[in-house]
């Protein structure tokens, strides 16, 4: 049988390695790479030089922070009391080397660290040109990103998602809504942070400011973003995605979204009518910027909504005209989307503005099962 002191010691080594395997197993790639918003995966060059400016600084930070624990315990170690032994310590007042080392050694260090850490600032900070740079407004609303494009003509308007064409420069203008009066009202705003991990850093958005931000991406694909500055209650479902396509694709949704395939009567007849007033706050004209809610003429291109809180489908866009208060909390905000279940609208009716949205706002409209009888 195990002694007392045996038994704690073999619990205290369970106890480590299980939180030791913890621990580790968050390093593992199945919750790594896929996860869409690794900054140790970056997909683009502005992300890169960011990592690496991180990876050499890590160890560094590592040989340093070893040295300076493997010093403590040498010292604790080396001169601490033996058994039985008793003595004095020996005082010593000052050392002028080593205290002339121990600011001098961490300062070149510092030093050292600060050339390419100012070099990469400045260079993230420059704006790109060229020809192929994509200049994209971006307005943080709560709880949602509105992006406007400065340069695709007549104004191209999406919401929470970003096309962008692969290896050119996406140069972003970071703004608060609008003010307004009388405040306190909605469309002063709050202070959000633009965050899409593997494109570059995060940057954060300041009412009554214009902050700049670029992206790049080097290969299509799907590039996970989010809010990552706490902004009230639906914060943490203020996602974006970042849809890189090839130039030629990017090209073809630029022209998917200039056109006004169905007109904005016939949107809005569709949609709207005097008890619900959709059009109050959000458009139907492709080129309008600035509206207090999501811009809805080309909705079902799109493949989530609400803060990226929902995949785009027949049921969670009727629930969502339904009352969409219940699907993503709104608290106190003056122009959020009302519960139009207690303005009389009826599931039904509810459905058929889902079908009537997915089918007229579609570039190819592929009309779900559900709204074939509708
Ligand atoms: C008082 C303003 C207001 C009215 C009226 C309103 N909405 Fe909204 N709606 C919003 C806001 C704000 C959002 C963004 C919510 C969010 O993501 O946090 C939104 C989001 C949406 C979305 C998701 C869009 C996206 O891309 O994320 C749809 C679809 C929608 N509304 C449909 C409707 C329909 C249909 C009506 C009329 C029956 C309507 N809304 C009336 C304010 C309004
Ligand atoms: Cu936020």
């Amino acid at each position: 049988m195990l002694d007392r002191t045996h038994r704690f010691r073999r619990a205290g080594a369970t106890a480590a390695i299980a939180f030791a395997v913890v621990t580790l197993a968050s390093c593992g790639d199945s919750t790594g790479p896929r996860n869409k918003q690794n900054a140790l995966r970056p997909a683009g060059k502005y992300s890169r030089q960011i990592l690496h400016l991180t990876e050499p600084f890590f160890w560094i930070a590592v040989i340093v922070g070893l040295g300076v624990i493997g010093g403590t315990f040498f010292v604790a170690l080396r001169f601490r009391e033996k058994p039985g032994e008793e003595r004095a310590v020996k005082q010593v007042h000052g050392n002028t080397a080593l205290e002339i080392s121990w600011t001098v050694i961490p300062a070149v260090i510092l030093a050292v660290m600060a050339v390419p850490t100012v070099a990469t600032i400045f260079s993230l900070a420059k704006k790109p040109t060229g020809s192929n740079v994509v200049n994209v407004t971006v307005t943080a609303r709560q709880w949602w990103w509105q992006f406007h494009y400065d340069d695709a003509g007549n104004g191209v308007e999406t919401a929470n998602e970003l096309h962008i064409p692969v290896g050119a420069p996406i140069s972003l203008t970071l703004q608060g809504p609008p003010a307004c009066s009388p405040a306190p009202c909605y469309a002063n705003g709050v202070i959000h942070s633009f965050w899409v991990p593997e494109l570059n850093g995060k940057k954060d958005v300041v009412p009554g400011r214009k902050q700049f931000l670029k992206l790049e991406a080097d290969k299509p694909g799907i590039y996970l973003g989010q809010c990552a500055e706490y902004c009230g209650l639906s914060h943490a479902d203020m996602r974006l995605r970042v849809i890189a396509q090839s130039p030629a694709d990017y090209q073809a949704w630029v022209q998917s979204q200039k056109a006004q395939k169905v007109s904005v009567a016939a949107l809005e007849a569709g949609v709207n009518n005097p008890t619900y007033q959709c059009a109050s706050c959000h458009s139907f004209k492709s080129d309008t910027a600035g509206a207090v809610a999501p811009n809805l003429t080309h909705l079902a291109d799109r493949t989530a909504f609400a803060g990226d809180k929902y995949l785009l489908n027949y049921d969670n866009l009727w629930r969502w005209v339904y009352d969409a208060p219940s699907r993503k909390p709104m608290g106190k905000l003056v122009q959020h989307m009302p519960n139009f279940s207690q303005a009389n609208m009826s599931p039904a009716e509810a459905q058929k503005i889902a079908c009537f949205l997915l089918t007229n706002t579609a570039t190819n409209p592929k009309p779900p099962s559900e709204c074939a009888a509708k």
